[in-house]
């Protein structure tokens, strides 16, 4: 890219790109790269926020406000300059700007790498909530990890998953500022002694620093900015200087290794990964840092520890930073003095814990070895703070020995363990659902005896996606013909959007928001060229399941009936079949063997039926690599349907569920997580439903369910099933799937054959509707006017009045 353009035509901001290209980058522009154009861009965009941002710190200071502090392992980010540039009402400007340069801004928003911080939906949703907490005006930090090594990237190498690293900060990263005056000790193991006083004294064995690095959150029309703060470590001696002029070069570095080790890599969520050390030691380090600085920032504030409180809300995302509950009271005992049951009230009012998961190999627990020798003094405050709880438990009514087993932040059951799950919640004023049945769940199943307990505590906050990026931002033309029907205000308020239900009965609407998926298609269907060599039809149905490869998520209940409906047309060739292109992305835990085995499944069920020519095309089957933010992108506004089939009672919400319908697809799906209120707001008309609900599911596990007679019984499923498992797919290897079908006639876990048949059905309901064009479209538009509920916006207001008190 050169300039090509009249220098003299160049405008204020043109010229301050072109400033910061040379001053700060060390380019000239007849030397400047791709790259350096991008990250001169975003330079030039952050002098403008930074005004904005010391504006909301101060205003928020000025007023004594309450803050919101989010603590999360994970932030799933994706891209920040398109969506910074449009919150911030700038993208036309800087693009003219660098037209003026012979730049191209959409060119250079496609470098930017994807900040994925994050496995899925609780990253992206940590993500989506910083951005409405902005949006909403609502002062605010996340707090995280900055690891060097985000979520791995994927590629295929013969049909199966290969890990590489991720090396978003390749090119560094424009938009962060390292905070060397944020610093905090963190300690792990040593030990504890009393004094005479009765004070306690942790005398840690090792330590390192955290450091702050912020990355500033733009909300909506540029309101406030908030500021996500990501620790990384630091030995606090980083170089041994003696070790090094003694020639002890490893030496020298082996305390700084041991620091970066701590946020080195993002752990996969699979249960390989649980229960590791270096995990628990991530999980403290953001933790203690975190609380750290909250606490100085109120003492520096306010002066009085005693009202935190009233000024500061902290929410756990999951129980990942749980740990933080004793740290907050360490602080508040053994530094600023306080007794426990004062620090303990004040920790309770302060935090509010979000479960994300009912799955019992995904609830954390450590062992108390383990615990206790990384962290001596929370392993005493724990004892404590279960000797209360369980104080008050014995007190209560109706709480019996085994009630009492389940309440202990000890798992008493075998190897003895810390409950992470108990500490939250016994930790936290509010303990929260992300769907109406998953918190319903809560409260029957997993939290079932402390709910008894504490019978106020549970809540739901059904979640939330941000508008912003998920239709305004990835479907720039279905928002400019929203605009165009029904004026522009959805875009400061999503709960306007059904005003635009009564279109779906004019038939020129209709046809132009048919045509908006259209080229949505096309444009998808040309990435899908260029990354895979595969020609798709723009005019079948594009069918989506895009999400973490899981058992429970059932791509393999897609594949099985992608198999019976590719044996179906191969045996009655005459009939009248919908074409369909099925589309598949997403990563496997790199340990998890079954879910890489999909991929591989997908791969040769792809391979086979895309070439072979007897079903004229009627069919074609994708799996896209590397599945990311950006990528869900690209295939989310092109999606006719979504396929969110979980086995009912086990996806918490799902939120990948929710962008596909506000970008005006049908869902295909089970009574689970938030498709249930999808369909209560869209309406069972717009929407398939099929299968067993989770009270079903529940009644067939303990009523002994038996796979096998209900495969023999379906001649569609036995033939797939068989045809899978002896090798059609699979020629080079025969048995490769033998092991994973026979899982199904064994056990089946996740109720793929009992949910077969109605799964089949529905697909061919969905074809009758497709057949059906006008139809399709009403329910395409009625899917998108009536998804506004679901704005993250609406989510952030519910915690911060309900849970916060801050609106
Ligand atoms: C668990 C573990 C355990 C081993 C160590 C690493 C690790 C990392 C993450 C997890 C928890 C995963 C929980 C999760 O992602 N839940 C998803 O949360 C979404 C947002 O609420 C929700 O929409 C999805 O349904 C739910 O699966």
């Amino acid at each position: 890219m050169t300039a090509t353009t009249d220098v003299s035509e160049r405008g204020p901001l043109a010229l301050a790109i072109i400033d910061t290209l040379v001053h700060r980058i060390g380019k000239d522009e007849r030397a400047a790269r791709p790259h350096d154009w991008l990250e001169a861009t975003i330079l030039t965009l952050r002098n403008e926020i930074i005004e904005r941002w010391m504006e909301s710190t101060k205003a928020a200071h000025a007023a004594g406000a309450k803050r919101v502090y989010y603590l999360s392992l994970e932030f799933l980010i994706g891209r920040l300059l398109r969506d910074t540039l449009a919150n911030l009402r700038h993208r036309d400007e800087v693009g003219d700007a660098l037209r003026q340069l012979g730049v191209d801004l959409s060119a250079i928003e496609e470098l930017e790498p994807d900040a994925a911080l994050g496995n899925g939906g609780l990253g992206r949703l940590a993500a989506c909530f910083m951005e409405s907490l902005a949006t909403l005006d609502l002062p605010a930090y996340g707090y995280g990890i900055r690891y060097v090594n985000g979520m791995f990237r994927q590629r295929i190498d013969d049909g199966w998953q290969v890990e590489l690293p991720e090396t978003w900060l390749a090119h560094g990263n424009p938009w962060e500022f390292e905070r060397r005056e944020s610093a905090y000790f963190v300690g792990f193991g040593g030990e504890v002694t009393g004094d005479e006083a009765g004070r306690v004294h942790w005398k840690p064995g090792e330590a390192v620093e955290a450091v702050a690095v912020d990355t500033p959150v733009v909300g909506w029309r540029g309101k406030r900015v908030n500021t996500l703060r990501l620790w990384t470590a630091r030995s606090l001696d980083p170089f041994k200087l003696d070790a090094f002029n003694r020639g002890d070069f490893e030496g020298a570095m082996a305390d700084q290794l041991r620091a970066e080790s701590l946020v080195r890599v993002l752990y996969p969520n699979d249960s390989t990964a649980a229960g590791q050390e270096l995990r628990l030691r991530q999980e403290y380090f953001f933790s203690s840092a975190s609380i750290q600085d909250i606490v100085r920032r109120h003492i520096q504030y306010f002066g009085d520890i005693r009202t935190l409180p009233d000024r500061a809300a902290i929410q756990l995302n999951d129980t990942h930073p749980a740990v933080a509950v004793a740290e907050l009271m360490r602080l508040l005992v053994d530094h600023h003095e306080l007794d426990m049951d004062a620090a303990w009230a004040i920790t309770r009012a302060t935090f509010g814990y979000t479960n994300h998961t009912l799955l019992p190999e995904a609830l954390e627990s450590w062992p108390l070895p383990l615990f206790e020798r990384l962290l001596p003094r929370h392993m005493q405050l724990v004892y404590a703070i279960n000797a209360k709880l369980l104080r008050e438990a014995r007190a209560a009514e109706g709480i019996d020995d085994r009630a009492i087993a389940a309440i202990s932040l000890i798992d008493e059951g075998g190897e003895r363990r810390v409950r992470m799950a108990n500490l939250a919640f016994a930790g936290a004023h509010s303990v929260n659902g992300v769907a109406a049945l998953h918190t319903q769940l809560m409260k029957s199943t997993v939290f079932a005896d402390l709910h008894r307990l504490y019978p106020d505590r549970i809540n739901n906050k059904t979640n939330g996606i941000t508008p912003r990026r998920w239709l305004q931002g990835c479907n720039p033309a279905l928002t400019s013909l929203i605009a165009e029907a029904i004026g522009p205000d959805f875009t400061d308020d999503a709960q306007k959007l059904p005003a635009l239900a009564p279109f779906a009965e004019d038939a020129g609407f209709r046809e132009r928001f048919a045509a908006v998926k259209r080229a949505n298609k096309v444009a998808l269907a040309e990435h899908v060229r260029d990354t895979i060599g595969l020609r798709l039809d723009p005019d079948a149905i594009f069918d989506v399941q895009i999400k973490r490869i899981h058992e429970y998520k059932r791509q393999l209940l897609n594949l099985i009936e992608t198999v019976a409906l590719y044996d179906q047309i191969r045996s009655h060739p005459e009939r009248d079949w919908t074409p369909r292109v099925k589309l598949f992305a997403g990563k496997a835990a790199s340990s998890y063997v079954n879910a890489k085995l999909i991929i591989k499944l997908a791969n040769d069920v792809a391979r086979r039926i895309n070439g072979d020519p007897s079903i004229g095309g009627l069919l074609k089957v994708a799996f896209l690599p590397n599945y990311n933010v950006s990528l869900a992108e690209r295939m989310v506004p092109a999606a006719d349907l979504s396929e969110q089939i979980s086995t009912a009672g086990m996806e918490a919400s799902g939120t990948g569920n929710m962008k596909f319908a506000l970008n005006g697809a049908l869902t295909i799906g089970t009574l689970d997580g938030a498709n249930i209120e999808i369909r209560d707001q869209v309406g069972a008309d717009n929407i398939v439903i099929f299968g067993m609900t989770a009270e079903e599911v529940a009644a067939k596990r303990a009523g002994g369910y038996a796979p096998r007679a209900v495969i023999e019984n379906s001649a569609e499923l036995a033939q797939a099933v068989n045809a899978i498992a002896s090798g059609v797919f699979s020629p080079d290897d025969p048995n490769r799937y033998r092991d994973l079908m026979n899982g199904l006639y064994d056990h089946d876990w996740f109720m793929v054959a009992a949910d077969f048949d109605a799964y089949a059905a529905a697909q061919r309901e969905v074809d009758r509707r497709w057949g059906d064009r006008d139809g399709w479209q009403r329910s395409a538009i009625r899917n998108t006017a009536n998804m506004g509920w679901f704005s993250s916006d609406r989510t952030i207001g519910e915690y911060a009045r309900e849970i916060w008190g801050v609106l």
